[in-house]
């Protein structure tokens, strides 16, 4: 049995260091392997949550699939669309909605984030957000979904969710998706704030790596990038009350295929300056070619939305026979 691979990214602006970590780098992986189906959406619904400016939604749109394609995604060997196209995706939102209780989405910290001190403002959208997240996974039958550790929560909704839907109407028709997390370093913190998850929308752009930085935006951002006043650490027991020292190593050793252990004991009582000048060199040899790859596929336009195209036509296809089967179950 193939496995079937879904997952998304909005089109926000901004891809960063920690989408490529967190999530596209575990794209790349998957769709190399031929045992998986792979769909890569680019989810410029759950986009328009906050608000976006209509002409720069539409560059972001093609921006994040040129990102997918220069990161090592085979637009071949997978399917690439955006969600806005594939109207299953709204329909099967609104009926996952009246699956969704009240109770399940109260309790989303993604939520309760980024609406910030003033809830009442926040839009239903940014609310609802995981339930059009679950229909996303449902539609395609998706058995693995690679995220970052801040989605799995979502996840969990999901597969409450389709397990609902089951139950309520004694069906076996959704199937409940597995999480595919990183295990050793699932989510990269800001480099201003080790607290703080790296994030397209923080208003500083020196908190993040953009997947478009060049050279010297990288050495520059890591140079002023927040330590602690200490020597680096010399013991993983160490890095938990060091949450910039240990968001830095977990970079090194994500994008150097070293272990935390291996990483702590190559740079244990050295001055921050020495590692930082390792860490550039690393971020630099794997974002600048990635960075340079986004810039040139966004002179070919023409190619960008052919992709998209191809790909609205595949995943409409799988998308319409399943929302039919869920309108027949529910009695429409
Ligand atoms: N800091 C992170 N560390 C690890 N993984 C991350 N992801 C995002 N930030 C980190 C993972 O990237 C994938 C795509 O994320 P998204 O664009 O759909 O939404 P997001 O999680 O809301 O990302 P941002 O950067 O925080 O965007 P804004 O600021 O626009 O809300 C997901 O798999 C996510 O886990």
């Amino acid at each position: 049995m193939k496995k079937k691979i879904f997952s998304g990214v909005q089109p926000t602006g901004n891809l960063h260091l920690g989408n490529y970590l967190g999530a596209i780098k575990n794209f790349v992986e998957l769709n190399n392997d031929d045992n998986n189906d792979c769909i890569f959406c680019v989810v410029d619904l759950h986009a328009i949550t906050v608000n976006q400016e209509p002409s720069e939604l539409k560059n972001n749109i093609r921006e994040t699939v040129a990102t997918f394609i220069a990161s090592g995604i085979n637009p071949k060997k997978s399917i690439i669309f955006n969600q806005s196209q594939v109207s299953a995706h709204s329909e099967a939102a609104w009926i996952f909605s009246c699956v969704a209780r009240m109770g399940w989405l109260n309790r989303m910290t993604q939520f309760k984030e980024k609406a910030g001190k003033d809830k009442e403002k926040a839009s239903i959208g940014l609310y609802s957000y995981p339930v059009l997240m679950a229909a996303d996974i449902l539609l395609y039958d998706a058995t693995h979904v690679p995220v970052g550790d801040d989605q799995r929560q979502h996840l969990e909704l999901c597969r409450d969710i389709a397990q609902k839907f089951n139950n309520d109407y004694k069906v076996d028709e959704l199937k409940l998706p597995e999480p595919l997390i990183q295990k050793e370093f699932s989510r990269i913190m800001s480099l201003k704030d080790g607290s703080k998850k790296m994030s397209k929308s923080d208003s500083s752009d020196l908190s993040r790596i953009n997947l478009t930085d060049e050279k010297d935006q990288i050495i520059n951002k890591i140079k002023k990038a927040k330590t602690d006043p200490l020597q680096m650490p010399s013991s993983i027991e160490e890095l938990e009350k060091r949450p910039e020292a240990k968001n830095l190593i977990g970079i090194f050793s994500s994008l150097s295929d070293l272990t935390i252990e291996n990483t702590v004991k190559e740079f244990s009582g050295k001055d921050f300056s020495k590692f930082k000048d390792h860490l550039s060199q690393v971020l630099v040899d794997k974002i600048i070619p990635i960075s340079k790859e986004i810039k040139k596929l966004l002179n070919e336009i023409s190619y960008i939305d052919e992709i998209l195209f191809e790909g609205c036509k595949k995943a409409e296809d799988i998308a319409s026979k399943k929302i039919k089967k869920i309108h027949e179950i529910v009695g429409f």
